[in-house]
């Protein structure tokens, strides 16, 4: 008497529910070059961001040349997530955990922090000065992480084809060059997902 009902039924819950695919993501490249907008436009949730402004203070370690309009800067990470959906319904999609780096060289000692668990690292450039993004892709090549470049189309940038561009920043046979406008979400999104291909044909490959 008062004991439940044995016939209670269990949580409904599948024995195996297809869980997405998580992966760290990390979008770098120089001060100014439009991280924090890419993140910010493709995450699916309000982005975290840390930005702060630039003062005088910081004009004997922050490095402007080319960015002079720029009033904040990225002082810890972004953060935002995007789901990628499958065509197959059935497959459970691929879920990409943002996290924009910080563009100031005095942020180069968290670079092992912020790449610790990344799959992959979306470098951008900017065609006013492509020497600015070589140090990045330095750090990405020495840590042997797969990446793609993806060239931020701001007003003023002199326009390359992809051969020229390719050639100017020296890159690897494999990794992908892509166009994008940070500020435009399914640039960002395209960029993004030149990524995740290219990541997925590693792995297989590995
Ligand atoms: N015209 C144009 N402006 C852009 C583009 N991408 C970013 N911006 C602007 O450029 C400025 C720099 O963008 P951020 O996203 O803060 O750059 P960041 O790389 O995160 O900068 P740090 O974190 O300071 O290194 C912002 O004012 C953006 O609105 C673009 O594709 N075209
Ligand atoms: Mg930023």
């Amino acid at each position: 008497m008062g004991s439940a009902p044995s016939d209670t039924p269990a949580l409904a819950v599948p024995r195996s529910v297809p869980r997405p695919v998580q992966l760290k993501i990390v979008v770098a490249g120089p001060f100014g070059v439009g991280k924090t907008t890419l993140v910010g436009v493709a995450s699916e949730i309000a982005a975290l961001t840390t930005e702060e402004t630039l003062t005088q203070a910081g004009a004997v370690v922050d490095d402007l040349s080319g960015v002079r309009s720029k009033t904040t800067t990225t002082v810890g990470i972004d953060f935002g997530r995007l789901t990628l959906r499958a065509a197959d319904p059935a497959h459970p999609g691929v879920v990409l955990f943002l996290i924009g780096a910080p563009g100031q060289d005095r942020f180069r000692a968290l670079w092992d922090e912020l790449t610790y668990g990344a799959l992959g690292v979306l470098v951008l450039a900017d065609t006013r000065r492509f020497e600015a993004s070589f140090d990045v892709l330095d750090l990405v090549e020495v840590r042997g992480l797969p990446y793609a470049v993806a060239v931020n189309q701001f007003d003023d940038s002199p326009t390359y084809t992809l051969g020229e561009l390719r050639r100017a920043l020296d890159l690897a046979d494999r990794a992908p060059l892509t166009l994008c406008d940070a500020r435009d979400r399914a640039s960002a999104r395209d960029a993004l997902i030149t990524l995740v291909e290219h990541i997925k044909e590693q792995v297989l490959s590995s």
